[in-house]
């Protein structure tokens, strides 16, 4: 019997070393380059242009989402190249450093190096601080930081995942004080970069892509708020969001919510899955603000039988 107790508490202890091992920390290289160039946003659906002057990490809007694992380190370099013409800096909402040193700008011609360990898992926005914060985040410089958990006991593996990032489109983004002191200065809401993204209902004219997947499946989505002034009521139109992960942490986790309101500046994971039982099914991710929804904030996911078998998954949790 000892023996046997014995041999049991031995194996328990080599179970316990080996899921506290399965996830090795490791050092992530990220690099960004500050780029000052015109973006496609379909502007011109809310009375604006169809490009912006957009101030960009890499040249596009969001940038690229940065994916770790809970106790890795981000190695992070920024590069501002001497041909732009305005300070930039990076501010990781996944980081804890010295706001005047590591999120500090730099000039033209200018780089800047600095790493944090992404202690607490989650989702976290990122975003440009130079002066003045409100026109470099309204320009376009901001995106997600995915921080994988390490316990995920609670935390179901999905099927697709997606990133949605949500800003406020301003048509002129050279009046800064307008965004702060004008409600009515924005006229759209831009979903990862574009007015109705991912919505060809509305404007069926469009080039508009759709997310897609299968009858059945767990659908991860990534959202963060990148707005200036205003919170989104994210909700699915056709689904109830089967869990919330306030700030992605699946150790904040509410179930059967139908709106979860996302602060400025908040992320957050929501589950939603498609009708098994539906050989066809549309979703609409809104914010349900009105003014927000029907100026942009929608997002159509076609679940269906010959779903893309890309879309979601890779690279592609965040469409172009
Ligand atoms: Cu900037």
């Amino acid at each position: 019997m000892k023996t046997f107790k014995k041999a049991t508490l031995a194996l328990m202890a080599v179970a316990a070393l080996c899921s506290a091992q399965q996830v090795l920390a490791k050092t992530v290289n990220v690099t960004m380059t500050a780029m000052e160039v015109d973006i496609q946003t379909n502007g011109a659906l809310v009375g604006g242009a169809d490009t912006m002057a957009a101030w960009t990490f890499d040249g596009t809007v969001p940038g690229k989402p940065v994916r770790v694992n809970e106790g890795d380190v981000v190695d992070f370099t920024l590069i501002n190249p001497a041909s732009n013409k305005n300070s930039h800096a990076m501010d990781f909402h996944a980081a804890q450093v010295n706001v005047l040193d590591e999120f500090a700008p730099i000039k033209p011609g200018e780089s800047k190096h600095f790493k944090f360990e992404a202690k607490v898992p989650g989702v976290f926005m990122y975003h440009c601080g130079a002066s003045p914060m409100v026109q470099h985040i309204a320009r376009g410089m901001y995106g997600i930081i995915i921080v994988e958990p390490k316990d995920t006991k609670n935390y179901p593996k999905a099927d697709r995942e997606y990133v949605l990032i949500q800003q406020q489109y301003f048509p002129d983004v050279e009046n800064y004080g307008a965004m702060l002191n004008d409600a009515n200065a924005w006229k759209g809401s831009l979903i990862n970069g574009k007015v109705l993204h991912y919505d060809p209902v509305h404007d069926p004219k469009g080039d508009h892509d759709v997310l897609e997947a299968k009858p059945g499946e767990r659908v991860r989505i990534y959202f963060v708020n990148a707005n200036i002034n205003l919170p989104v009521a994210l909700h699915p139109i056709a689904s109830i969001w089967d869990r919330v992960y306030i700030n992605g942490n699946p150790k904040n986790q509410l179930v059967g919510i139908q709106t979860y309101n996302v602060a400025v500046a908040e992320a957050v994971t929501v589950d939603l899955v498609t009708p098994k039982d539906k050989e066809v099914a549309g979703i609409a991710i809104v914010d349900h603000s009105m003014n927000a929804a029907l100026r942009g904030a929608i997002s159509v996911l076609v679940s269906k039988k010959d779903a893309s078998p890309t879309k979601g998954k890779g690279e592609m949790i965040i469409l172009k």
